[in-house]
């Protein structure tokens, strides 16, 4: 039998991401954006924007987060989603509501995709303790960083072992996308509609 485990020694220029970042207490959330570029960066991925192998999305607060990591996964374009919020607990149960509908649709995404969506939010009780963990003592966008190159490679070894169900009665249907995601399947990513009211 075989024990599967993420390396850190593949080629990293084949990787692609995407990165989600909430605005909502951006004074943290940019931070976590900031270790996590410098893991990247530092495992040799080119994080400028305008490169191509990392792309980002800015939303309003951490509830948005799985809906637009969602729709980034089902293009098919990433080998991992990693999703930056700071969910910092108020006077009201506002905390209770966001923290757990984020949780819960980071979750789903990755289920329902197969894509690995990493959980880079941090639920702190103050602005301090989420400031220490985006800087102040250790940066956890970091660590996020370094758990999407983990996930990446060991999805990427898993997928290669799919079995061919097609032989077997018992039938399971994959997660989507089944093909490669990253520039290993070029031809999912989705192509820009051209607007008809310029078409001759
Ligand atoms: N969003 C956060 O990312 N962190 C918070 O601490 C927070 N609080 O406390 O309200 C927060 N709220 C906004 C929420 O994520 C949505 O953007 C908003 O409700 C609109 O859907």
């Amino acid at each position: 039998m075989a024990v599967f485990e993420g390396n850190f020694t593949f080629n990293p220029q084949q990787l692609r991401f995407a990165i989600v970042i909430g605005r909502f207490n951006d004074l943290v959330t940019g931070k976590l954006l900031s270790g996590c570029q410098d893991c990247l960066k530092r495992h040799g991925i080119d994080v400028d924007p305008n490169g191509n192998q990392v792309d980002y999305a800015w939303v309003p607060g951490s509830f948005e987060l799985p809906l637009v990591a969602r729709q980034l996964a089902i293009s098919g374009r990433y080998d991992a989603i990693i999703c930056l919020g700071a969910i910092i607990r108020g006077q009201t149960p506002h905390f209770d509501y966001v923290a757990s509908e984020t949780a819960k649709g980071i979750a789903a995404i990755g289920f329902q995709t197969g894509i690995p969506v990493i959980f880079g939010v941090l639920t702190t009780d103050t602005m301090q303790q989420a400031l220490e963990r985006a800087g102040i003592k250790s940066n956890l966008g970091w660590q996020y960083g370094q758990d999407a190159l983990e996930m990446a490679a060991l999805m990427g070894q898993l997928r290669g072992l799919t079995p061919d169900y097609s032989q077997s009665d018992n039938k399971i249907v994959p997660a989507l996308p089944v093909s490669s995601p990253g520039q290993l399947n070029p031809t999912a990513i989705p192509q820009q509609q051209s607007d008809p009211k310029n078409q001759s």
